[in-house]
This record gives structure tokens, sequence and C-alpha cells, in this order.
């Protein structure tokens, strides 16, 4: 058995407020959906290990805050991010379309990173995001995929950031 590769990654989250990112961020690290959550004011860091191949990365997982009121500081915390789930609510389409601002501004700081776009909510019996409208934004960037995901019955929490991982390492081996 070869040796495991131990790094630190820190990932954030981006998208608009009430998408569902500290919810999901909740469900990966602790398995838990709590509908009382409270709106992140400001930063939350979480840990978690995830094992790729033979390699144990831990996530610092950073989970910024949605509102308007926090642009200013945003790009602060981007600062060393190797990659970022960009997270819309599948049953709201502004959401979705605010997801190129949110992801211009993290690529102005840290340049092209790997993302996963994530439409989550996708419990929900009303959905606005297609597949297609996911498929779209992928394509117009490097290093991308998505997912529909649900923070409260957990579909692809956990593949979100095992996944957001994959694509991090791969592009480290290629460097
Ligand atoms: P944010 O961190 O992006 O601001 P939150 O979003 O995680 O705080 O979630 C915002 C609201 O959406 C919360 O509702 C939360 O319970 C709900 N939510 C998050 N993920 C899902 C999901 O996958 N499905 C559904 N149906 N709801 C979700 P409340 O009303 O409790 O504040
Ligand atoms: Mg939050």
């Amino acid at each position: 058995m070869s040796k495991k590769i131990h790094s630190t990654s820190k990932i954030v989250l981006i998208g608009d407020a009430r998408v569902g990112k500290t919810s999901l961020v909740r469900r990966f690290v602790t398995n838990m959906f709590d509908p009382s959550y409270q709106i992140t004011l400001g930063t939350t860091i979480m840990k978690k290990e995830v094992e790729y191949l033979n390699n144990l990365v831990t996530l610092a997982i950073w989970d910024v805050g949605g509102q308007d009121v926090f642009k200013k500081v945003r790009s602060k915390y981007y600062f060393g991010s190797k990659g970022a789930l960009a997270v819309c609510d599948a049953s709201n389409m502004t959401t979705y379309e605010n997801l190129k601002s949110w992801v211009e501004s993290f690529i102005e700081v840290v340049g092209v990173k790997p993302i996963i776009f994530l439409a989550n909510k996708c419990d929900l019996a009303e959905l606005q995001v297609t597949e297609e409208d996911m498929k779209k934004i992928v394509e117009d960037h490097t290093n991308a995929e998505f997912l529909f995901t649900s923070a409260k019955n957990g579909t692809n929490a956990e593949v979100a950031f095992t996944n957001l991982v994959r694509l991090i390492i791969q592009e480290e081996d290629v460097i």
C-alpha cells in the first residue's frame, strides 16, 4: 500500500442568499439538515477530511455570507481558494442567472479554478432550472461540472464536495 498524500485545500461556497449553501455544508459535515439554521452573518469555516485515490485532503470549507452588505469584503474570503461550489436554488431562476457574476468575481480574485455548479433544493416539486440550463453554464467554464442537489434529503450533497476534491487533485496533477 502506498503512503497517503496529505494536503489541505480551501474551498468556498458562492451564490445568492438562501439558496442553501450553509445547509449543504451542514449536510456534508454533520449529515444533518436543520430547517431552523441561522443565516450566515460572517464566514464559517468547517473542516472535513476527504479521501480520493491515495490522497487525504483536509477541506477547509469557507461559507461566506450571501448578503449584499458583504460584497466589498467578499474577495478577501476568496483569496487562496482551490475551487468553489457555485450554488443556485433550482426553484428560483434569478439565483441561477446570478451565478455568472458570482463566478466572475471569484475568478477575478483566484483565477480559473475548478467549480462545481449546484442546482440545490431539487426535492421541491416546482423546479425552474433545467438540466439544459446547468449544461449551458458548465460549457462556459474550464474544469467545471454540475449536479442537482438537496441539502434537505441529502441528494448529491456529499458527491458535490468529493467531486470538487477530485477536480482539484486532477488539476494539480496536470501542473
Ligand atoms: P444560504 O446559506 O445559501 O443563505 P441556507 O441558505 O442554507 O441558510 O438555506 C436557506 C433556506 O433554504 C432555509 O430555509 C433552508 O432550510 C432551505 N433549504 C436549504 N437547502 C434546501 C433544500 O435542499 N431543499 C429545501 N426544500 N430547502 C432547503 P428556512 O425557511 O428554514 O430558513
Ligand atoms: Mg448561509
